[in-house]
């Protein structure tokens, strides 16, 4: 990143990793083409790409080189898809907007989507599975696979986005949100820096002190998440602003207001960057993204 202006670096990065990620989409083809077009119409949507870029930095901290980080990329981006398809689903928000073009189930109906949803769920374990293939270390493939299982099931992105629906539009104490926000969103990003990190080949207490620093960059992301939910608007943020009043979530603006939630996103990525200072290695263009991440616009 040396000559280069952080905006520059990140385009070029994000490129990068959609071209590894879209390498591992399935063709669109056969009696099931139906749901694989849904697939892949969601996958190919935009999006800024964080969690492979996320994990890839990461593995690149610990020295990685190799391109057994290349399936769980496109793995991680296809739970975080599938997850978006249904929670713009009827039963979750009821969301038509999703990356700036109609939500999967608008375009390809209600049926469609569960199975858009499930089909990128699992298909992303059978990615995943792939790193096999350019590894020397099984065992480390197979704990990443766990690690991905398990942040993204009922102890991780799962557990906190059914607490989150069983809560709508009841009073939700911070306690109570922050356990929210760090399984609902902060699961995944620890799953991406971890696995990153794990095969990058990191030690147990660099592990550790990755997942932490992730889970800070969770909650913070997810605490800009509802700032801008209320301050940007459609255009920009490619869905529909408000969501949250539409449909009665308590979150960290509702709470404890705007300025409150404000500072909270500034300490809380300080912290972040923080923790990644302490780690061995030195990553420049990681410590731009973290800061680009919780102040973003969208
Ligand atoms: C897939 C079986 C299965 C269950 C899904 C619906 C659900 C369970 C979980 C919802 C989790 C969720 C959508 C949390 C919000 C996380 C969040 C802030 C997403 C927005 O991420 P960005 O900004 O989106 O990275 P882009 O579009 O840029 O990729």
């Amino acid at each position: 990143m040396k000559n280069m202006n952080f905006e520059d670096e990140l385009l070029k990065r994000t490129k990068d990793v959609w071209e590894i990620v879209e390498s591992f989409l399935p063709a669109v083809e056969g009696h099931q083409s139906t749901v694989l077009e849904a697939m892949d119409y969601s996958m190919r949507a935009g999006g800024k790409r964080l969690r492979p870029m996320l994990m890839r930095e990461t593995y690149r901290l610990f020295g990685g080189m190799g391109k057994e980080i290349e399936p769980f990329m496109a793995a991680i981006e296809m739970i975080h898809t599938s997850s978006l398809i249904h929670d713009d689903l009827p039963c979750m928000d009821n969301d038509t907007l999703r990356r700036g073009l109609p939500t999967a189930w608008v375009k390809f109906g209600y049926d469609m989507a569960v199975l858009a949803g499930d089909g990128l769920l699992i298909y992303s374990m059978e990615t995943a599975a792939k790193a096999l293939n350019f590894s020397d270390r099984p065992d480390r493939v197979a704990r990443a696979m766990g690690i991905l299982a398990q942040k993204t099931g009922i102890f991780g992105m799962i557990g906190g986005q059914t607490v989150d629906v069983e809560l709508a539009g009841k009073p939700i104490p911070v306690d109570k949100l922050d356990f929210i926000y760090r399984l609902k969103t902060g699961a995944l990003l620890e799953a991406s820096m971890m696995i990153g990190a794990l095969l990058g080949g990191a030690s147990e207490d660099e592990l550790k002190a990755v997942e932490e620093m992730a889970s800070k960059i969770g909650l913070a992301f997810q605490i800009q998440d509802d700032i801008l939910d209320v301050t940007s608007n459609a255009e920009v943020l490619g869905k529909p602003v408000f969501s949250d009043e539409k449909n009665n979530k308590t979150t960290y603006v509702t709470l404890e207001g705007m300025e409150q939630a404000k500072m909270a996103v500034e300490r809380i990525s300080k912290e972040a960057v923080a923790c990644l200072q302490k780690l061995p290695g030195e990553n420049r263009f990681l410590e731009e993204l973290i800061r680009m991440l919780v102040n973003r616009e969208k």
